[in-house]
């Protein structure tokens, strides 16, 4: 057996031939062929004032470690704040998230999560005024079967044998499709996507979590779904068996980290993880009075009225 530090070189030249230039942010999302920016946390970027991606500290590029699981900065990455703008999207709609590239040593699962905002203190201004940590989610897609044996697979930097949802998501142009339910009821929402990467998972807290928000504005939908109300703080354990495993040691399936996907959603399969085409800028919105849209016009948001009704009491 080689020693420790042979073994993290060579698993370190095997998995992540790029590791030092890897790690990615979420760079924006196309709606029906409209797109949004996401936000570059990198230094000195020229973040669009209009983007709906939340603004985040991971000015590496990089990631959330299971030690900070139960930390504030696994909602929606490091220190996460919401921007001022919504994606107009239909309920049954299809997101397109697309991520600045994605290194193929970094496999794992794409997991994606709704939490509304209306109903929340703050949400005058949808979920831009929102403490994140008041957010509930709701499990959408887990990117099943997320670990599939395939012959020459993985060759190319991945693991050998195994082809992964992050396989599967590079393969279109670094982006993954994800189905607004038709029963959500209209309102404001944040989207949460998020790749685990697994290849330092066999460490204790080797795991890393790229967890990245986007804000969206749903109309038309029935309101027929039932949420679930997960804390992403209690989303998952350093010991889960998804986050702390070997990926090389020869896996015979693997277990998807956190809530099950939730009764009226729809995950796209695999077989529509396609590119999706650019066609023109979208119009992003910012909510007023909680019920309300204006199109985003440039700086700050708009203050919001406070409303003098009491805050749940949203009929
Ligand atoms: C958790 O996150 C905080 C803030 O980003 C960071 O300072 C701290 O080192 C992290 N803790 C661990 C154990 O990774
Ligand atoms: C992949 O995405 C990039 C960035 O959005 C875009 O410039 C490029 O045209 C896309 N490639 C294909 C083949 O669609
Ligand atoms: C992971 O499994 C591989 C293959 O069995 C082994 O070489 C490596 O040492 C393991 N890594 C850890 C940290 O246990
Ligand atoms: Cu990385």
């Amino acid at each position: 057996m080689p020693p420790p530090l042979l073994t993290t070189l060579l698993a370190f030249l095997t998995l992540t031939p790029t590791a030092t230039l890897a790690h990615s942010h979420l760079a924006h999302i196309l709606i029906n062929g409209q797109l949004y920016h996401g936000f570059d946390p990198r230094p000195n970027q020229p973040n669009d004032p209009s983007r709906v991606g939340w603004w985040t500290a991971a000015t590496d590029d990089g990631f959330v470690t299971p030690a900070n699981y139960t930390h504030p900065d696994i909602i929606c990455h490091k220190s996460g704040a919401s921007p001022a703008a919504h994606a107009p999207v239909r309920a049954g709609d299809r997101v397109h998230v697309q991520w600045n590239g994605w290194p193929m040593g970094h496999v794992g699962p794409v997991l994606s999560y709704l939490a509304g905002c209306a109903g929340l203190e703050g949400d005058e201004a949808g979920c831009t005024g929102v403490d994140k940590a008041a957010l509930r989610w709701t499990k959408v897609d887990d990117s099943q079967p997320v670990l599939e044996f395939v012959e020459g697979a993985g060759i190319n930097g991945g693991v050998p044998g195994q082809r992964w949802a992050s396989d599967v998501l590079i393969a279109a142009n670094n982006s993954w499709q994800v189905a607004i339910p038709d029963g959500l009821a209209p309102g404001p929402y944040v989207l949460r996507n998020e790749v685990i990467a697994l290849h330092y998972a066999a460490e204790e807290d080797g795991a890393q979590n790229y967890p990245l928000c986007v804000n969206l504005w749903v109309e038309g939908g029935d309101g027929g779904m039932e949420l679930d109300g997960f804390e992403a703080t209690e989303f998952y354990r350093e010991d889960d068996p998804g986050v702390w495993l070997n990926v090389t040691a020869g896996l015979s399936s693997y277990v998807v980290p956190g809530p099950t996907v939730a009764v009226g959603a729809t995950p796209v399969p695999y077989a529509e993880q396609t590119i999706s085409l650019f066609e023109a800028e979208g119009t992003p919105v910012v909510v007023l009075r909680g019920t309300e849209t204006v199109p985003f016009s440039g700086g700050a948001a708009p203050t919001a009225e406070p409303r003098a009704r009491g805050r749940y009491d949203r009929n």
